[in-house]
């Protein structure tokens, strides 16, 4: 399953681990409450004091939901201090936020999910391939493309993102809509915002990260006037077909069916507008290849080549002079370029030239190996449907 899967890589979709440099969702500027005392903010206040008192108190919970099965967080004195702090923060009825949160319950699945790989594990480029790559992911691929090609192409051009690269993130993120998670999002944000693993080397930059998750994720239903209870998703707290992050959602989400409301849920146009323009937030360049086949020397220099990890930055020419050989039109591409290295276990690992482009993908989630699956799964699907003209 997805989620196992993502987990054991130490990679979940905006929710990253293990990154080299600025995290997609948690520093990309999400929307900043408006300046004090401004009017604005005024307004802001008595909207969202209207929403959240006309907001609908937590009804049943969906079907298959997974609910937290530890103590609600009424009782942790450090949830209902934040509550507070939320309430005041953001404009908010504090009998509303304590409420809502002190309903939210602890998730001991989602601590254990949390945990890091165990040490002994070594990365498979081959078998992480093979999980994401497979007949039923292109061919639901291939059926996802035909459905929505006009909204494809539409996001195509209004963002430069090309319709494989979507229909890739889509499929590897939650098979068309299929994997979209059963974890109830309050309990899963409540419970890594207040019980991260401690063990964890960067609980506590983790905890505060899923804080903010938490205070949008709250914020955003008060405002919609929805039941934050109703909403399922990924252990994280990820939600939709492109599995968003509240802050990423609140950023980057676009109503591209244009019926008012954002939906990446039910909304499949909502859904691919979306992966496009966050794509293209984070600097997709239209027209670039995402990667080059490399092929190394056997004197490279593997440690200066490695040295900026996946951050695209040797010029085509020094690329060649570290040892690092490019065919064809690689050897004239005119960005920075990283040496791409991906683990094959205990064989020889796989290199690929990976362009900025390359690097736009890892920006929605902070691994190399996720990278190339979209890649990959997004090639395959446009052989089938160049196969299919
Ligand atoms: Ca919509």
């Amino acid at each position: 399953m997805l989620l196992g899967l993502l987990l054991a890589w130490g990679a979940v979709h905006a929710a990253p681990d293990t990154a080299p440099t600025s995290n997609a969702t948690s520093s990309a500027a999400p929307n900043d409450p408006a300046k004090p005392g401004s009017k604005a903010q005024r307004n802001k206040a008595k909207e969202n004091k209207k929403a959240a008192t006309k907001a609908k108190k937590p009804g049943p919970a969906p079907e298959n939901a997974l609910i937290g099965t530890g103590p609600a967080y009424a009782q942790s004195e450090e949830a209902m201090r934040f509550a507070d702090e939320m309430a005041a923060r953001r404009q908010l009825p504090a009998e509303w936020v304590r409420q809502t949160l002190g309903k939210a319950r602890q998730s001991p699945a989602v601590i254990a999910l949390m945990k890091p790989p165990a040490a002994s594990f070594v990365k498979n480029w081959g078998v992480y391939r093979l999980r994401f790559i497979d007949d039923i992911r292109i061919k639901a691929g291939l059926q996802f493309w035909q459905q929505h090609r006009s909204d494809l192409m539409r996001a195509e051009s209004a963002y430069g993102v090309p319709a494989q690269i979507i229909v890739g993130v889509i499929g590897v993120e939650t098979l068309y809509g299929r994997n979209m998670g059963r974890f109830r999002v309050m309990d899963a944000l409540s419970t890594l915002a207040f019980d991260f693993p401690a063990a964890h080397p960067r609980a506590a930059e983790r905890s505060q990260y899923f804080r903010k998750e938490l205070e949008q994720f709250m914020l955003s239903h008060s405002q919609s006037r929805t039941d934050p209870f109703g909403t399922l998703g990924s252990y994280a707290g990820a939600t939709g077909l492109p599995q968003f992050m509240p802050s990423s959602i609140a950023s980057f989400a676009v109503d591209f069916d244009g019926d008012g409301r954002i939906d990446l849920r039910s909304s499949n146009s909502d859904a691919i507008g979306s992966v496009a323009h966050y794509l293209q937030a984070f600097g997709w360049k239209t027209g670039m290849p995402t990667h080059y086949a490399v092929r190394l020397k056997a004197d490279a220099d593997m440690s200066a080549l490695l040295a900026p990890d996946i951050l695209p930055t040797f010029s085509a020419a020094s690329f060649q002079e570290k040892g690092a050989m490019l065919e064809g039109a690689a050897q004239s591409h005119a960005g920075p370029l990283a040496l791409i290295e991906l683990l094959n276990g205990t064989d020889a690992p796989s290199f690929v030239a990976g362009t900025e482009n390359f690097y736009v993908i890892t920006r929605y989630n902070w691994s190399s190996y996720y990278a190339m699956a979209v890649i990959e799964l997004a090639e395959a699907v446009a052989r089938e449907m160049q196969n299919r003209r």
